[in-house]
């Protein structure tokens, strides 16, 4: 931490990047260190690779985010948030700039001037406040939503297993500076387009059971995808929806669910299905009757 405020100490003018297809950790990150910098007098540009995600718009200093494939101009310096490399941001010319890389996961190749790596950490929005009060600033109500937001998708709503007392110690605090629950999940959890909620009836109405009842199974064709005329971004969720519900079927100790995704190899389109699988913990390493548990990943291709 201390070599993380000498870096930034002299410096100013920051190109803040977060990770392409950017979740709540990384810009609610992102745009809480920029509000901490600017207490402190120094001037910083969030930059994200693509357009933000409709869900996030409404986040404290979201109309600052800029939509660029490359670095802005002036930037003189870049602060990288929970990016494993350079290409993960999706702006292009970071490298070409002095980096601070700030991440809590431990898969990261270390490629910035100063590496800021803190696995412990249930969000990297736990680290930027550290560093905030490192740098003398303030918690502010906006910068308390922000990080509230970082911990609450990162923990799925503090279900997943990095939920421990430390993030829920930080995640009262923020309330106590000013984020409000209930009004942030609503933001970021009841945004969701109507295709979105059919998709997930489409998966959840597949649902079949093997093996003796062990193992359930979703699958999503593409063909539902094109029915619901959903974009690219709602097949993912859709997906990740579906394996949530299925976690509350009380008899289930794996999840998995097959989509279905259209490639394009030497021009001819073909499909591919692909696979993702969730483990109920309490169940871990077994199926109940004490047979092991089928491998963790399906084989993907069909
Ligand atoms: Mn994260």
């Amino acid at each position: 931490m201390e070599q993380v405020a000498e870096w930034l100490g002299p410096r100013d003018d920051f190109a803040i990047a977060s990770h392409a297809d950017p979740d709540g950790d990384s810009l609610g990150s992102s745009l809480a260190l920029a509000f901490a910098l600017e207490q402190v007098g120094k001037r910083s540009t969030v930059v994200i690779g693509q357009s933000l995600p409709r869900r996030y718009g409404w986040l404290p200093g979201a109309s600052r985010v800029v939509s660029t494939s490359h670095v802005p101009a002036d930037s003189r310096a870049t602060i990288l948030v929970e990016c494993s490399d350079f290409a993960r941001s999706g702006v292009l010319g970071l490298d070409t700039l002095e980096a601070l890389n700030i991440d809590h996961h431990t898969k990261n190749a270390m490629y910035a001037d100063v590496n800021w790596i803190d696995s412990s950490a249930a969000a990297t929005g736990m680290m930027i406040l550290e560093l905030a009060t490192a740098l003398g600033a303030e918690l502010t109500a906006d910068m308390a939503a922000l990080l509230y937001v970082a911990v609450l998708t990162d923990t799925g709503s503090f279900q997943h297993s990095n939920t421990d007392a430390r993030a829920m110690a930080f995640a009262s605090k923020m309330l106590a500076h000013g984020a409000k629950a209930s009004e942030i999940s609503e933001q970021v959890y009841g945004d969701y387009p109507a295709a979105r909620i059919h998709l997930l009836g489409d998966a959840l109405s597949s649902l079949k059971r093997i093996a003796g009842g062990r193992i359930a199974y979703m699958f999503l064709p593409f063909s539902a995808f094109e029915r619901r005329r959903t974009r690219p971004g709602h097949r993912w969720g859709a997906g990740q929806s579906a394996l949530q519900g299925s976690r509350t079927w009380r008899d289930a100790h794996q999840y998995p669910l097959r989509r279905q995704r259209r490639c394009r190899r030497g021009g001819e389109p073909s499909w591919r299905w692909r696979s993702s699988t969730r483990r109920r913990l309490s169940n871990r390493g077994t199926c109940g009757d004490g047979a092991p548990a089928p491998a963790r990943r399906v084989a993907r291709g069909a």
